[in-house]
């Protein structure tokens, strides 16, 4: 009964069950002397053992309830709190905010567009008819019917902003994107792009460059190079691919450049007259240029990420090294 007492009021009645007034042992000496005389004293004598033997335990059980304190009594109040974790945003989301912050000091402003498109914002609009080639290379996802697809770049947007405003306009069109690939280490079904477009009477290639020079130092650092290679995409012309000089090895040559010492990290060019011609703006008066890159792409390189699916496994053991 001592040892099974789960609090001190339950110890307290096995006290004075056995050692109260009226209890067990006070009930034996009361009846000592209606024992034989030759017994009386040996009675006596255990009666008082037990009543110290009982005594005993009950005091090393009184300290044993006190250690195992109720969880209320357990708090110390002077210790600091556990602090909640408050999670914090994707890297990718981080990625395109930094670049946002970047291209907004030199005028561009963030506009967004539909995931769903028609095939003439994501293509026809972009100088990409039917039966053009490069179609080809720019596999879609279809929706119902073929009359909708997931957008493959967010060009669209720009397409729609340019319906709306007139320019002078610099914009900026961060999103999800969509491609039919097989996932790989470098390749996802689904993407972020960054998209800009500037345009306005005088705008010219060498103010594409600028801006995209001062992107890259304000985002890789001031000692990174830079370089344009030739390339052809139909939504303008010229068009160039940029290489940026590896942020891993310097330009030395490494196995994430693949010993080249370049980083290919955006394309860009001229906006092809067509395009202007297709949302009424005159491209004898106005000329624009654009760019697009891919987000994934960047912040694998400048965090070191070697295996695009990280940012869509929501393992929160990458996720919480970008807290
Ligand atoms: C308008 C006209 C032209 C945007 C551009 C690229 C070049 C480009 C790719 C980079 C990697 C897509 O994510 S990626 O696969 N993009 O190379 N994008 S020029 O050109 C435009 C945009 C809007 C009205």
């Amino acid at each position: 009964m001592i040892l099974e007492a789960s609090n001190q009021k339950d110890l307290e009645t096995v006290k004075n069950f056995y050692l109260g007034r009226k209890g067990k042992i006070a009930d034996i000496i009361k009846n000592i002397p209606a024992l034989p005389e030759n017994q009386r004293p040996l009675i006596g004598k255990e009666a008082n053992v037990i009543k110290q033997q009982i005594a005993a335990l009950i005091s090393r059980k009184q300290v044993d309830l006190a250690k195992n304190l109720t969880p209320q009594d357990k708090i110390d109040v002077t210790l600091p709190p556990n602090r909640s974790r408050l999670g914090g945003l994707h890297p990718i989301t981080q990625t395109i905010n930094e670049i946002v912050k970047i291209f907004e000091h030199i005028g561009f402003c963030v506009v967004e567009g539909p995931e769903i498109e028609t095939d003439y914002y994501n293509f026809q609009a972009l100088n990409i008819p039917e039966g053009h080639p490069a179609r080809d290379g720019l596999a879609t996802f279809y929706l119902k019917d073929n009359d909708y697809l997931l957008r493959s770049q967010t060009s669209t947007v720009q397409i729609r902003i340019m319906q709306q405003v007139k320019p002078p306009l610099r914009a900026l069109s961060p999103g999800r994107v969509f491609r039919p690939d097989n996932l790989d280490a470098s390749h996802s079904f689904m993407f972020h792009q960054i998209e800009g477009l500037a345009v306005d009477r005088t705008t010219n290639f060498s103010h594409l460059k600028a801006s995209l020079a001062y992107f890259v130092e304000k985002f890789f650092g001031p000692k990174t190079g830079m370089r344009f290679r030739p390339h052809y995409f139909p939504f303008t012309e010229p068009s160039a691919e940029m290489d940026i000089s590896c942020i891993i090895c310097s330009g030395q040559g490494c196995s994430v450049c693949g010993r080249k010492g370049w980083l290919e990290i955006l394309g860009a060019g001229m906006v092809h007259p067509n395009v202007f011609k297709e949302v009424d703006i005159d491209p004898e008066v106005f000329q624009g240029y654009a760019f697009g890159l891919g987000i994934e792409r960047i912040a694998m390189l400048k965090y070191g990420i070697d295996d695009i699916r990280l940012f869509a496994n929501n393992d929160i053991r990458f996720l919480e090294q970008f807290d």
